[in-house]
This record gives C-alpha cells, structure tokens and sequence, in this order.
C-alpha cells in the first residue's frame, strides 16, 4: 500500500537520483509510484497468495463509485472475503445512435462490458463465460497480476472455448485506471467491441476527492452504410466512433455542478487509432498516466490529453464555467458521422439533381455539399436504413454539426440532480450575436459587403433547408 509518506520518500529518491544522473534508478523510482511494495520478491508473495491484509472494500465507505455514460458497473458479490464477478462474453444487438444498430461482441448484453470497480487490497474472482462461437480469453490490462492470469491465449492459458467459464483470481496490489479486453483472435473480437474499463480505486486515498468520476473508453468501427455487422478486418477507414460505444448524438451528456471537481478517466482500445481528446471551457491536469499516479508536482496541464492505442489517461478539473461545453477527440474524421466518409468532394460544383439521380441506383450515396459537408446532417434526403447521418443533431442555436467521438460537458449553478439538465440558458450579453449596423459603423467604420462566392450555387440549395432528416424503407 502506498502511503502519502512513501509516495513522498519514493519521489524524493527518484529526484535524488535523476540528479546523480542515474536516469535507470529514476525510472525503477517511477515504476513504485502506485505499487504496494518497493520490495519486488514480497510484492509478488502479496499477488500470488491468497492472502488478505483488508476486507472488500465498499462503496460509498471506501470509495465513490464511477459513472460510466451509457453504460453501467459490473455488479459483484462476496463470497469468504473475495469479491466475485461474472463476464459473459456473447453477440449484442447494440445500438450506436438513434438510427444506427449492429451486432457486435460484448459482455453481458452490452457494448463495451460493464465497467469492473474494486478497490486496491481486493482479492477478486472474475468467472468469464464464453458465449460467442469461437474461442476468447481475457486480459486485463495494465493490471498487476501473476503469469498465469494474464489472459494471452496460449501464452498465459488455454483458450477458452465456446460454452466454457474460466476463473481468474489475483489480488489487487495497486489503484487507477485499467482496462480489460479479449486476448484471443484480438483483431477480429476487439474490432467487434471485446472490452471494458477497470476500475481499482486507492485503499488510503490522497489528495482531494472527485465529486464527478466519469469513465470514457473510446473505439472506432467500420460498418457499412445498410449493414449490420461492424468490419472487423478494417484498418484504416473507420466510419463510427464512439465514446462507451456511442456516437454522438448516442453519447449521454457528462453532468456536473458548478465547482464540483471533475474526474475523468480516458481509455482507448480503438483497433489502430490514437485519440487526443479536447474540453472546451477548461482546463484539466492529467493525474494518471495508464492508471499510476503522476506526482502533483510533474501534472502537466492542458485541454487536450492525447490517448493513444492501450492507454489511459485520467484527467481532473474544478468545474467553475457553467455552461455547455463540447469534449471531443480533435481529429475531424472522428467527429463526423457514418454518411460523412466517401463522399464525393463537390464544394465548388453545381451538382444540380445529381444526388437524388444518383442515390436511387446506389444506396447510401450521399455528395458533400457545394459549399462543404455542413448542410448534410439537416438535409431532405432521405437516410438510408439503419444508418445514421453524417452529421450530428439539433442543438439549442442550431444544428450541431459534430458526431462521432463527441460528447458535451454540462456544468450548471443549482443543479439538484445530475439528470441532463437541457440546454444552457446564456446570461444575457454572454452570447455570439448577429452584429448591428450600429455596432459595424461604430467599431468597424463601414458595414462589411456581402460577397458570395458564387451567386448560382445558392439557387440550388433552396428546397433542401429546413427538411427534417429521417430514415427510409
Ligand atoms: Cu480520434
């Protein structure tokens, strides 16, 4: 267990010894942070026995317990002191937006799996049933647990086959920010949503508790337009993302109250990309780096937390800019929905009757539009069955043309519960505005011409404003 007086000695050694210059001693100094021991034979004796040092810890007595949007915790119960859990891997009928369904793979009936929360000390049992038509096994991730619990199929276990439950028990010698995913044919059942977070809350918690404690795990698919089941072989052209298995306008709302302090744990286990993840209104320091602590004083603060494949990343902030406010992974293909990738690049092309010749021959077809790919979401054609549209969803001022990896973080002042609030309500003089003459001739010393880029190209626009988006056949 790391005390707040170890963590100190375990940082003043590592600075004691990067300052001699023993770069290697520094980095074995780090490696303690998090880790009970600094002794490596009697933390191994610790994992690997079934020995217990505390009682299973509670919620709401020895930890808060996590919010995972869209999804929900896996429930445990105590069985002679050691917390046991139940994975049932199988098919899920799982929904990714309003309007967008697949079968994937997942736990439990959903997609990722519940999200494991234990506590640092626990000795856990996790019982995993194999309910898909070929073999898996379970790694958990970043976790500290003997060899032979390590879930690589063939390497640490048998595979587990079709209708066989395995048993994994280790104790938990550590805290933070994990992850669980299938370690067997990794390719095709982590693309089809094989994994979960991993939450191991501290025994003797430092530092200033977390009112809010969200968990985001991100992914990324390929599902053809019409198709119901995700591409599992994709490498590059993924065309739905996901926060917790949902797209925007899927994703639940992260709700806090003005002055909370906010947690957020980022995990990605997309199959190839990397995500940096961007709040506006804020900014956060990153508190953990795959689930260790990172010392107060080396927190690097920021508004975009790069998560790359396998890691996590935890973040935190004081929620004290009410509003509401956009988080999202920056890569633009990644804040666009399923229709928005191929399409063909029209801006500055007078397309005519082209999309709606087109479309009737080949399903899905969906042109950008003259003037780029904003107009697309709100747009009269018809989407096409299970699809959703390129674009996002309404929001209060108007169309929200994001999708994807995007979710919104809403802080309010007298908030009396963390249900979604709706929409902000702007104090007066706090919003963007359509600016006056007055305001143009007195600032500015002219009103600004209107230049259009091309007058003809707006004709053709006309009808398609203003049609609401819905779904055929
Ligand atoms: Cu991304």
């Amino acid at each position: 267990m790391i005390s707040r007086r170890k963590f100190f000695s375990n940082a003043v050694i590592t600075a004691g010894a990067a300052a001699l210059g023993a770069t290697t001693r520094s980095v074995q100094g780090a490696e303690t942070v998090g880790q009970p021991s600094e002794n490596p034979e009697k933390t191994m004796q610790y994992a690997q026995s079934g020995h217990q040092d505390y009682p299973p810890g509670e919620p709401g007595k020895d930890y808060t317990p996590v919010i995972t949007p869209n999804g929900s915790t896996l429930p445990y119960k105590v069985v002679g002191g050691v917390k046991v859990f139940h994975l049932i891997a199988e098919e899920v009928d799982h929904e990714f937006a309003p309007g967008l369904r697949a079968y994937c793979w997942g736990f439990n009936g959903q997609v990722h799996g519940p999200t494991i929360e234990a506590v640092e000390g626990d000795l856990v049992r996790i019982y995993v049933t194999n309910n898909l038509p070929e073999s898996t096994s379970i790694h958990w991730h970043g976790v500290l647990v003997p060899s032979g619990m390590d879930g690589v199929a063939g390497l640490s276990q048998k595979n587990i086959e079709p209708g066989e439950t395995y048993k994994y028990e280790f104790k938990l010698r550590q805290h933070g920010t994990y992850m669980y995913h299938s370690h067997s044919d990794d390719m095709i059942q982590i693309a089809l949503g094989m994994m979960g977070m991993f939450i191991i809350h501290p025994r003797t918690p430092t530092g200033p508790k977390a009112d809010r404690d969200f968990v985001l795990m991100s992914s990324e698919w390929r599902i053809d337009v019409g198709t119901r089941r995700p591409v599992p072989i994709e490498m590059t052209d993924f065309n739905v993302l996901t926060f917790n298995g949902r797209s925007f306008p899927g994703t639940a709302p992260l709700v806090a109250k003005y002055g909370d302090r906010v947690r957020i744990r980022f995990g990605n286990l997309s199959p190839m990309e990397h995500h940096p993840i961007h709040l506006h209104g804020f900014y956060w320091k990153i508190t953990e780096m795959d689930g260790l602590q990172v010392p107060e004083a080396a927190q690097q603060l920021g508004n975009t937390v790069l998560v790359a494949v396998g890691q996590t990343r935890t973040v935190e902030f004081i929620a004290d800019n009410p509003g509401d406010w956009a988080m999202h992974c920056h890569m633009t293909h990644h804040t666009m929905n399923q229709m928005g990738h191929n399409a063909p690049n029209l801006i500055g092309v007078r397309p005519g009757k082209l999309d709606t010749r087109v479309s009737k021959l080949l399903p899905g077809y969906m042109a950008m539009g003259e003037s780029g790919m904003a107009d697309m979401g709100e747009m009269g054609m018809p989407v096409p069955r299970n699809s959703i549209p390129m674009l996002g969803a309404p929001g209060k001022h108007d169309y929200i043309d994001m999708g994807g990896m995007f979710t919104i973080v809403k802080v309010r002042e007298n908030l009396t519960s963390y249900d979604d609030p709706g929409w902000y309500e702007n104090p007066p003089g706090t919003l963007a505005s359509l600016a006056s003459n007055d305001e143009l001739q007195r600032d500015l010393g002219k009103i600004p011409e209107a230049k259009p880029m091309d007058n003809n190209m707006k004709m053709e626009r006309g009808n398609m404003d203003h049609m609401h988006m819905k779904h055929g056949g």
